[in-house]
């Protein structure tokens, strides 16, 4: 019991985010300010309005320690900016400070928060070490809601309802957290298969239903 309450209290000072500034453009970001997230992001991503330019920047850092890798990715469309995060980033809050520059050289700084926190993996039904995973959708819900699996596994989602469905990475509508998750529209018993070989979260939804059917996937 004792073990229990100490984690209820991690978990609370865990939730404690300063404000985020939002430069203009912001649309959108994942993860979202304030997310409490089983494990680390395979990159953030931040979402405007507004075509980006050179000189932008994301950096994610824990006390004061970098956990970006890489160089920022200006995504081809010019809205959308993404910089990988390290795999075995710690558990810990982390603050996302960004550069949106504009064609005219002009740039706004941004940041926002958000936390690691592995014991939320109790939450997810452990399917590491298969091939092969189905995953139902069913009474518009993903079934199950979040899983654990290894790296290389293919996970097959099956439509098993009468309502049609999409699988469709977050952010919503933005879709562009991990652009390979993205299906066309599922009728029933339709389904969709992605192999998933990075280490990570992913967060994901059915647009159709996006206020409440989500779901995760964490890859070991
Ligand atoms: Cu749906």
């Amino acid at each position: 019991m004792l073990n229990k309450a100490e984690t209820t209290v991690t978990n609370m000072e865990t939730a404690v985010f300063n404000n985020p500034t939002k430069t203009p453009h912001f649309e959108s970001s994942v993860p979202e300010h304030g997310s409490v997230l089983a494990g680390p992001v395979i990159n953030v991503v931040i979402n405007f309005n507004f075509d980006l330019a050179k000189n932008s920047s994301i950096s994610i850092k824990r006390s004061a320690q970098e956990f970006g890798q890489g160089e920022l990715v200006l995504d081809s469309n010019k809205l959308s900016m993404r910089r990988a995060m390290d795999s075995g980033a710690p558990d810990g809050t982390y603050t996302v400070t960004y550069q949106a520059c504009w064609p005219d050289k002009s740039c706004h700084q941004g940041s926002f928060q958000f936390a690691v926190t592995r014991s939320k993996q109790d939450d997810f039904k452990d399917q590491t070490n298969r091939k092969e995973i189905t995953l139902d959708l069913l009474n518009s819900s993903f079934e199950p809601e979040n899983i654990r699996i290894s790296k290389g596994t293919k996970i097959t989602w099956v439509n098993k309802d009468v309502v049609e469905h999409y699988i469709n990475t977050d952010p919503h509508p933005g879709h562009n957290y991990y652009k390979d998750q993205n299906s066309k529209l599922l009728k029933t018993n339709e389904s969709y298969s992605l192999v998933f070989t990075k280490s990570g979260l992913y967060p994901y939804h059915c647009s159709a239903h996006a206020d409440y059917m989500t779901g995760n996937i964490l890859v070991d």
